[in-house]
């Protein structure tokens, strides 16, 4: 019997899937039909989380049970239409259209997109079969429009990325940072409300905005948008200036003369005046942050995805370095994660434009050039995976545009998308619900956590998880060949003390590029209903045990690698409210540099070039475009588009856009009335929201919004007003915090 047949009344665990964090929860199942998600409390046993939610998980039945649900495979009609098929057909199709676009133009010409969003990371992990079997070479995900210039900088400077301890801190800054609304730290509310509530500690936030972040803050800098960069470097000068300087953490660093020669030279009154913060209040950040026993700072997408991002994030890491802000508690630490998601490598660029890969990722707003080009080693097709770049990435039409003139698209998704209604084919998976599910955002120190959630529902008739549909996939393109598929099932069936052995000789043997669909196919039998999507954890487990064993051991999973990685695969599989796979120690954090000098280097050359440019000022603002939008702002009720039934939104239906009173009053418009919004990409007419938190001159609306078959229901798509060329220089990321926009009142 299914073990997944649960009683009414019965709390089961699982996660919220709404942001990274993946807060612990436990769930009732019911309705008529014992489907629905009704009632939901934050898990204390999660040890993440412990008991913490926000108030968005109690409408994920509006996920599990949503608009749009895709219930069987469908391929494009030569009429333009979609036809329900059967799941062999599908394949079939998929394996002989991508097959012999590989055969004329080579794996490089199909490209991956996604892998995971908020909630699901293991379909990527899958997918490495897929890719393999097609010598797919390139591939990029939402992480190539926001993180990737953090994660550059880090490998260049320290060799690895960071995170910070928000609990143990003294001082905490968010940069570009509203986590009252997008979290991304663990139980973000209370941390925040914590930190503020201590006479003993700071609380600085950097945003244009009075967020309720800011109104919580000892210090809000309400810069002016798109200026961090100038306030930045005004506070690095202080720090040379007045010698906050940590000089014996320093002796580990290179490159301090480089850095003071740019930025000791600054004029710091002339830019805290080019960030509208005054001069005063930016020396006293400087000397609070220098003074403070630790420091914790978070950069997210108010700068990332704004005009300097790059440099922005090169130059926040300086602060917090030249302070000596790293390897102890309450500052920066790096942790051993389970997969490299924040790998900042960068040794290949894009085939046709050259862009900067980062990570592996190609910037996501040159994914269009890389395809409407006559150029032969253009993108033919495109496979997309849990995401909804036709929605999420920079120039809509033109993303769709793209998406059209490729010979074949797939997307695998449990929901009829923007993207997925651009396909060829679509193949509807299990929700997050209706299979095991984790995500490799495993960001904690120095106790490290991993939640393979088991699954709540057995998923419908038609619907696969992406384990499934990827080792049909592998199948069909004769990729299993040759695989000792029934030795090591039967392996299996006799437990990990015989399947160990068996697997190993397929790990080091040709048939090691599909590990991850031949432990699906071996093993996943082998395994609870529940947790069989988790098999492909094995081997990243013995991987994990390998690279990180005093971490590992000091979490329980000693011993040599491969009975380590065992012990803690098998505790992944039957820790159903998550466990800490990795301990880590502040005192080895501290030495851990993995520069090839071994040291922190603060020069980077091209970096600092760009610092130094920054004595022209601010560029003029465009008489046009007066306004700055900020476009994607996170809210109570926004969750990118995981959720795409508008009614889940019980405020803000409409997603308005946000505008200061003066700025309201000079239009003639109040809250509700509609506005007609340009960019220079497109237009749309918007709900006004009339707000005090703005500052003049900056609008701001929602992300996630516009989206269902119906058409533009629950507001606008933001990406209509975007484009792709306003990017940061060095990898790319877009600028959707800061995109030139005129307003005007709309004919009632
Ligand atoms: N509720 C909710 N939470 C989410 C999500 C969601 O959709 N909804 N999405 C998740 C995801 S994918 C991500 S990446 C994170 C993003 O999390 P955040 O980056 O915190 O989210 P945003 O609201 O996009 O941007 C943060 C702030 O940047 C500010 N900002 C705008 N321009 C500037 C500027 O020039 N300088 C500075 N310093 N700040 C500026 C905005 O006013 C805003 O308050 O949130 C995650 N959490
Ligand atoms: N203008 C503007 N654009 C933005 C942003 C912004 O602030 N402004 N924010 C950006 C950011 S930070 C991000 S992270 C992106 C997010 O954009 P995307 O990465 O494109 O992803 P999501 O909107 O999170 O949607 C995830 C998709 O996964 C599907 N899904 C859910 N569960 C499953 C599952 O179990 N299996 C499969 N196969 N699919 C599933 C959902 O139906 C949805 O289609 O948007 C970006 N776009
Ligand atoms: S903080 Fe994020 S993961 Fe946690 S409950 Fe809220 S939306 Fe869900
Ligand atoms: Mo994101």
């Amino acid at each position: 019997m299914s073990t997944t047949a649960s009683k009414r009344g019965e709390w089961k665990p699982t996660a919220c899937i709404l942001c990274e964090c993946n807060c612990g929860l436990e769930v009732q199942l019911g309705g008529d039909d014992g489907k629905r998600l009704v009632r939901f409390r934050g898990d204390k046993a999660h040890p993440a989380s412990k008991g913490y939610a926000c108030e968005k998980p109690h409408r994920l039945d509006h996920y599990q049970n949503g608009p749009d649900r895709l219930t069987a495979p469908l391929v494009r009609q030569p009429d333009g239409s979609f036809a329900e098929a059967s799941w062999d057909e599908a394949i079939a199709l998929v394996a002989e259209r991508l097959g012999a676009i590989r055969d004329a133009h080579g794996g490089e010409s199909i490209f991956y997109y996604g892998g995971g969003g908020q909630g699901n990371h293991l379909p990527g992990a899958y997918a490495t079969a897929t890719r393999r079997a097609l010598g797919m070479r390139y591939r990029s995900s939402a992480l190539a429009q926001e993180k990737t210039g953090e994660f550059w900088v880090g490998h260049r400077m320290m060799g690895l990325s960071t995170r910070a301890d928000f609990e143990h801190c003294e001082v905490a800054l968010f940069l570009g940072k509203n986590p009252w609304f997008s979290h991304g730290i663990p139980r973000a509310r209370v941390t925040l409300k914590e930190i503020a509530a201590d006479p003993a500690r700071t609380l600085i936030v950097v945003d244009p905005r009075r967020t309720k972040s800011a109104e919580l803050a000892d210090i809000h800098l309400q810069v002016k948008p798109g200026t961090d960069a100038w306030l930045l470097a005004g506070i690095l000068a202080v720090i040379l200036e007045e010698g906050l300087l940590d000089e014996a953490f320093l002796e580990g660093a290179s490159g301090l003369d480089e850095v003071r020669a740019v930025l000791g030279a600054v004029d710091v009154a002339a830019y805290a005046d080019h960030c509208g913060v005054p001069e005063a209040q930016l020396r006293e950040v400087a000397r609070v942050i220098g003074r403070a026993e630790s420091f914790a700072s978070f950069e997210d997408l108010g700068v990332q995805m704004n005009q300097h991002s790059t440099l922005v994030s090169y130059l926040h890491k300086l602060v917090w370095l030249l302070t000596g802000n790293y390897g102890k508690p309450g500052a920066h630490f790096t942790m051993p994660g389970l997969v490299n998601i924040a790998d900042g490598r960068s040794k290949h660029t894009s085939p046709v434009t050259g862009a900067r890969i980062v990570g592996g990722m190609i910037p996501c707003n040159s994914i269009a050039d890389e395809i409407l080009t006559d150029d032969p080693k253009r993108f033919r097709a495109m496979f997309v995976e849990a995401a909804n770049p036709a929605h999420s990435l920079a120039d809509g039409p033109r993303m769709r545009e793209a998406l059209a003139k490729l010979d074949f698209v797939v997307v695998v998704d449990v929901a009829m998308t923007e993207t997925a209604r651009l396909a060829d084919v679509v193949l509807p998976a299990s929700t997050q619900y209706e299979k095991a599910e984790a995500t490799f955002f495993n960001f904690e120190f120095p106790e490290n956590v991993f939640h393979l959630r088991p699954r709540l529902l057995a998923p419908p008739e038609g619907v696969l998880s992406e384990a499934e549909i990827h080792a049909r996939l592998c199948e069909a393109l004769g990729a299993l060949e040759g695989a000792p598929m029934d030795e090591l099932r039967e392996a299996a069936a006799k437990g990990m003390a015989a399947y160990m052995p068996a697997f190993a000789k397929v790990a080091f043997g040709p048939q090691a590029k599909m590990a991850p669909v031949i432990l699906h196919r071996t093993l996943g039998p082998a395994l609870p209903e529940e947790v069989r999507e988790g098999a492909v954890l094995l081997g990243l487990a013995v991987q994990a045990a390998m690279k990180s064993p005093k971490a590992l051991a000091a979490a329980g999973f000693g011993g040599p690698p491969p009975l380590a990685g065992v012990k803690l695969f098998e505790a992944m599989l039957a820790s159903p409210h998550g466990l800490v796979f990795a301990k880590g120690d502040w005192s080895d954090v501290a030495g851990t540099v993995k520069t090839p000098s071994k040291r922190i280097e603060l020069a980077l050359g091209d970096l600092l070039e760009e610092a130094a440019r920054l004595a022209a000022g601010p560029p003029a603002p465009d008489a046009t475009y007066p306004f700055v939008l900020s476009a994607g702002e996170r809210r109570s009720f926004t969750a990118n588009t995981i959720i795409r039934n508008p009614d889940w939104r019980k405020k803000d239906a409409e997603g308005a856009l946000r505008v200061h009173p003066e700025d309201a009053a000079a239009l003639g418009v109040g809250t509700g009335d509609r506005v007609k919004l340009t960019t220079r990409r497109g237009m749309a007419t918007v709900a006004v929201e009339v707000s005090e938190a703005m500052q003049r001159g900056h609008i701001s609306l929602p992300n996630g919004t516009g989206i269902g078959a119906a058409g533009l229901h629950g507001g606008i798509s933001p990406n209509e007003l975007t484009e792709t060329a306003a990017r940061d220089p060095f990898v790319g990321t877009p600028w959707h915090k800061r995109v030139p926009a005129k307003l005007e009142r709309a004919e009632a």
